[in-house]
């Protein structure tokens, strides 16, 4: 039992979702254009993340029954600066998709929905290790600032990003 509200709301999410892995395939093209390797490997790997947040909606919205309605997707930039400025639009992202979930966790208790409720719970405590992965990441960015020597052992650091774990059926 789900929605028409609650539905619509959803497929609203799988569309920030999809704008989320666009964002990040971005911004890893951009990296890789500006000699940054391994930053673009960590951006290619978050857009791969981003694909299992969209796909676990999807298949939850259509387990429910429900209609997937997939809308078109916003362009994003094609630049976004310095290494520590990626960084920060990336954290600022993560903190606007950790205010949807937390709308559409408010929207699924007012109505009673107990399964929409337990999915969100899995991006709840997704966006609290997606935010501190970043923020992970910013406090080093931070100290070296435009040290190259600095940026070049971070960028080596973030080559080391492996693909996500495919999420097994009902996960
Ligand atoms: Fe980056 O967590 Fe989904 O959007």
């Amino acid at each position: 039992m789900i929605s028409e509200k609650m539905l619509e709301a959803l497929n609203e999410q799988v569309n920030k979702e999809f704008y989320s892995a666009y964002l990040y395939l971005a911004m890893s093209a951009y990296c890789n254009t500006i000699g940054l390797p391994g930053f673009s490997n960590w951006m290619r790997q978050q857009y791969e993340e981003e694909n299992l947040h969209v796909t676990k909606l999807y298949d939850y919205i259509l387990g429910q029954g429900g209609d997937v309605h997939l809308k078109q997707i916003t362009e994003p930039p094609q630049k976004y600066g310095s290494p520590v400025e990626i960084f920060e639009q990336t954290l600022e992202h993560e903190q606007f998709v950790t205010r949807c979930i937390h709308k559409l966790m408010g929207q699924a208790v007012d109505e009673q929905d107990y399964a929409t409720q337990a999915l969100l719970q899995w991006y709840v405590t997704e966006q609290v290790e997606e935010e501190s992965n970043v923020n992970d990441i910013l406090a080093p960015l931070h100290m070296v600032g435009d040290d190259k020597g600095g940026l070049m052992m971070i960028d080596q650091q973030l080559a080391q990003r492996v693909p996500p774990t495919p999420l097994a059926p009902g996960q």
